[in-house]
């Protein structure tokens, strides 16, 4: 037998037996995750993928759910610090306010994975990467389907209203951005009013109602920053009298499978993907950082825009 193929039967006896007996090929490596909370579809869907993915990767998962409260995140961060796990990932719910909890991480010698939502810090050393979608981008998108869909009714203005997602956190602020930086020189389009309803169907109906009695008949478009919210104002708009999708245009961010429905009924008119399957990344991403491999300051995920038309077609792809 030549050493070559020596080395190559021992090589291969090694990896049968660091696949068949994981533990003993290697101490699991321990994630502490802070999740954002259960606010949405999305954010279930997200959950779901972040915990299989650290099954099958062999990642012991120490998961924290934040109940949308920035003070359980910083608490749950700090108990992974004093744990020693080896690497801390979270969905920060709002961009502000990280600094001290993220020094702490990092004189601990803790890696830090940003996943989903962005930071405001000074110091971006503070964080290792950031895995997750570009917010504005969605924006944009949102706003050009939008223009596209005035340009064919020309003399025609639309009354917007916007239901933004929870305060301070990225996506409902570049979702803003997005879609302002594209429609602001739109003269068909008019801001009517816009406000908070914190990504969940409850707000979202409840925020909607309080437009519709404001304004009634004279809203012609709905932005929400996500499907939930556009689902919660379906109902309001619903039972109000009106048509969802008809008297009202519905544009929202997600692609959730309860966005293809309201699509497929016709009360939702386009959706813009965001993707919330970052599990598999992440667990990758964490192993390369523990081995000492260099990461993309920035990992962004491929997404399109689904409008209603082709839902029916799609629906059955849709993971989400
Ligand atoms: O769009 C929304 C969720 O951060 C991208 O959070 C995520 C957003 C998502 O509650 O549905």
């Amino acid at each position: 037998m030549t050493v070559q193929r020596r080395t190559f039967i021992a090589a291969a006896a090694f990896a049968l037996a660091g696949a068949a007996f994981p533990a003993m090929a290697a101490k699991p490596l321990v994630m502490g995750f802070s999740q954002v909370g259960a606010e949405s579809e999305w954010r279930t869907a997200n959950t779901v993928s972040v915990k299989d993915a650290a099954r099958k990767a062999g990642i012991n998962l120490k998961f924290a759910d934040a109940q949308q409260r920035q003070e359980n995140q910083v608490k749950a961060i700090r108990s992974f610090i004093a744990q020693k796990v080896d690497v801390i990932a979270f969905s920060p719910v709002v961009e502000s306010g990280w600094d001290t909890v993220l020094r702490e991480a990092k004189a601990a010698n803790i890696p830090v994975i940003l996943t989903d939502r962005d930071v405001n810090v000074a110091d971006k050393s503070l964080y290792v990467t950031l895995i997750g979608s570009d917010f504005v981008e969605e924006g944009r998108r949102a706003g050009r389907w939008l223009n596209e869909y005035a340009k064919k009714q020309p003399g025609k203005t639309f009354n917007v209203v916007e239901l933004q997602g929870t305060v301070g956190s990225a996506p409902a602020i570049d979702r803003k951005t997005g879609f302002e930086e594209v429609t602001k020189g739109n003269a068909q389009l008019k801001m009517l009013r816009t406000q908070t309803a914190e990504f969940t169907r409850a707000k979202g109906k409840e925020v909607m109602e309080a437009f519709l009695k404001a304004h009634g008949k004279n809203i012609n478009v709905l932005y929400a920053h996500n499907d939930d919210m556009a689902i919660g104002a379906i109902q309001a708009i619903e039972e109000a009298g009106l048509k969802p999708g008809k008297d009202i245009v519905i544009v929202s961010v997600d692609g959730v499978r309860g966005a293809f429905e309201a699509m497929i009924q016709g009360k939702l008119n386009v959706t813009v993907e965001c993707n919330p399957l970052l599990g598999p990344l992440l667990m990758q991403t964490a192993k390369d950082v523990k081995a000492g491999k260099q990461v993309p300051k920035r990992l962004v995920v491929e997404e399109r825009v689904f409008p209603a038309e082709v839902a029916l077609k799609e629906f059955p792809n849709r993971k989400y």
